[in-house]
């Protein structure tokens, strides 16, 4: 009997990538939701070097970091395709998820949380960064084309965590996100969020909003 376990927060952008994937496979799993502020024996076992949620283990196995978990999927069950069968479309659908875990959560999160000439300098970056994506998105309904892969389930940050960002930064004016500024990403997000799967693994809007509005509150506090 197969045994698929994944360790994840609730609140994780990463973990939920992972519960996308499995759910997008129809892989039955046990969920385990892991306290960060106190790590469990088993997270500190099977992910030694990086302590981090998510953690899948599968057959006793464990794989660590949600792209490589991904990918791992995808290798592994049968179902809709994550990556792409044609090498060049794969290596770009690897390009741009690297590129969304590298570039954007550290430009988009500065722009709204901090002040002064280092938000302004994020402001600028993450215009630029998410430029890159509005182009990706030309005459496509998704970044995996007509259907749900890699890129889309990694981009998951900008569907749903980043409007609670933006939400509750009184300090990021204009806001980053609009339907003037990025025409396909706002519709990509409408389409991607309407997604069943996609949306039965999407944090509670209340409760994330709760979250980062005290993160942003301490953000600030912290520089005043
Ligand atoms: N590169 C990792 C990032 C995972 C990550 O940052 N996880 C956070 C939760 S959102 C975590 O476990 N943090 C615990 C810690 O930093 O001690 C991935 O893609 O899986």
């Amino acid at each position: 009997m197969e045994s698929v376990k994944l360790f994840g927060t609730w609140f994780s952008p990463y973990s939920r990538r992972v519960e996308m994937a499995l759910k997008l496979k129809g892989v039955e799993y046990e969920y385990i939701e892991e306290d960060l502020k106190n790590k469990s024996p088993d997270l500190l076992k099977y992910n030694p070097v990086h302590k981090k949620v998510p953690l899948l283990i599968h057959n006793g196995k464990p794989i660590s970091e949600s792209l490589l978990i991904l990918e791992y999927i995808d290798e592994t069950w049968p179902g809709p395709a994550i990556l792409p069968s044609d090498p060049y479309e794969r290596s770009m659908a690897r390009f741009w998820a690297k590129f969304l875990d590298e570039k954007c959560p550290p430009a988009m999160t500065r722009a709204c949380m901090r002040t002064g000439e280092e938000q302004e300098k994020a402001y600028e970056e993450a215009i630029e960064v998410l430029t890159f994506l509005e182009n990706e998105l030309i005459g496509k309904k998704f970044f995996g084309g007509d259907t749900i892969g890699l890129v889309d389930i990694t981009a998951n940050l900008i569907a749903h965590w980043h409007r609670f960002f933006e939400e509750f930064s009184e300090i990021m004016q204009p806001p980053l996100i609009t339907k003037e500024k990025f025409p396909n990403i706002c519709e990509w997000v409408n389409d991607y969020t309407n997604c069943s799967f996609v949306q039965e693994n999407l944090p509670e809007k209340d409760k994330l909003a709760q979250l980062y509005k005290a993160r942003i509150q301490a953000a600030k506090a912290a520089t005043q």
